[in-house]
């Protein structure tokens, strides 16, 4: 029977590493997040997977992350996405120009409070027009420098506000509800072959399926290596870092997010990621704080 890696919420911590078999959930010994888990070499770490278990536990499952990870994007890393981009924006060459460079697009795109697990919302910004998923496929990679898993993550995006401006690339990105991983971490050495893995998305109304689309990690135009090795230039990961490899799935333009869609992102060898798009007001802030609107 194979395991996977998940966070939950417990009585004990917000976001506990733990084992997952059919649905249920086992703590690992000497290990409380994924923090401490990314501190060991992939080997030692596969040690401790596959052995002995802990206590069984139960808790609410949440993205897996920790406290101190960052969650990092890589952009316009398959044809499908340079495509979409140039069709939206009024700087296509800017999209090609990345495409074809040996340097990567990479972005700071969310932190564990920011980011949603399976069956939770996501959101869409009110000021934007048009928003939509990016059903993508995000490795773990620990402090050495090594992807220790693979995990599913859709990068929500404010179509219409990228489209105006790359420079508003982070209010695309990063906002309420705007990064959603899980459910969980499907350990790299239970992964036969990474190239032949499909991904696929759909986005429901009202039951009905309204979009939907395929792809595959083949269609991937960057290595795992070189996005990594790119990440860590000039840069200190402590933790470790979760890192989206990018979309190769993105709806026609005539297709956006609406409140109360339901998004499905399926990634063969890990599972489904489902959310449920909820509308983000612009004064959500002072909402979050019981001020009156
Ligand atoms: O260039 C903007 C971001 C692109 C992106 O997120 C993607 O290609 O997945
Ligand atoms: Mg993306």
């Amino acid at each position: 029977m194979t395991k996977s890696l998940a966070v939950i919420e417990t009585n004990l911590h917000p976001y506990q590493l733990v084992v997952e078999q059919e649905g249920e959930y086992w703590t690992i010994p000497g290990i409380a997040t994924l923090a401490e888990a990314m501190q060991l070499r992939l080997e030692e770490l596969r040690k401790v997977v596959e052995g002995p278990v802990g206590d069984k536990v139960v808790g609410i499952l949440k993205g897996p992350v920790a406290t101190e990870i960052e969650i990092w994007g890589a952009g316009v890393t398959y044809l499908r996405s340079r495509d979409a981009r140039k069709e939206e924006s009024g700087v296509p060459d800017v999209y090609q120009r990345v495409y074809e460079a040996d340097r990567p697009e990479l972005f700071l795109k969310s932190s564990a409070v920011r980011t949603v697990g399976t069956g939770a919302d996501i959101g869409i910004r009110a000021d934007c027009a048009a928003s939509v998923p990016e059903p993508e496929v995000a490795i773990i990679v620990n402090i050495f420098q090594e992807v220790i898993g693979l995990t599913i993550c859709n990068d929500v995006t404010a179509r219409t506000i990228e489209g105006v401006n790359p420079l508003y690339l982070s209010q695309a990105k990063i906002y309420v509800g705007s990064n959603a991983l899980g459910p969980v971490i499907k350990p790299i050495w239970q992964i036969a072959s990474v190239s032949d893995i499909g991904i696929s998305a759909s986005i429901t109304r009202d039951a009905h399926v309204i979009w939907e689309a395929q792809t595959s990690l083949s269609a991937l135009h960057r290595t795992f290596e070189d996005l990594v090795s790119y990440l860590f230039r000039c840069q200190v990961f402590p933790h470790g870092v979760i890192l989206s490899t990018g979309t190769g799935i993105v709806p026609p333009m005539e297709i956006a997010l609406q409140h109360g869609d339901v998004v499905a992102i399926t990634v063969d060898e890990i599972g489904t990621l489902s959310n449920t798009v909820a509308l983000i007001p612009e004064n959500s802030h002072q909402l979050s704080l019981g001020f009156r609107a």
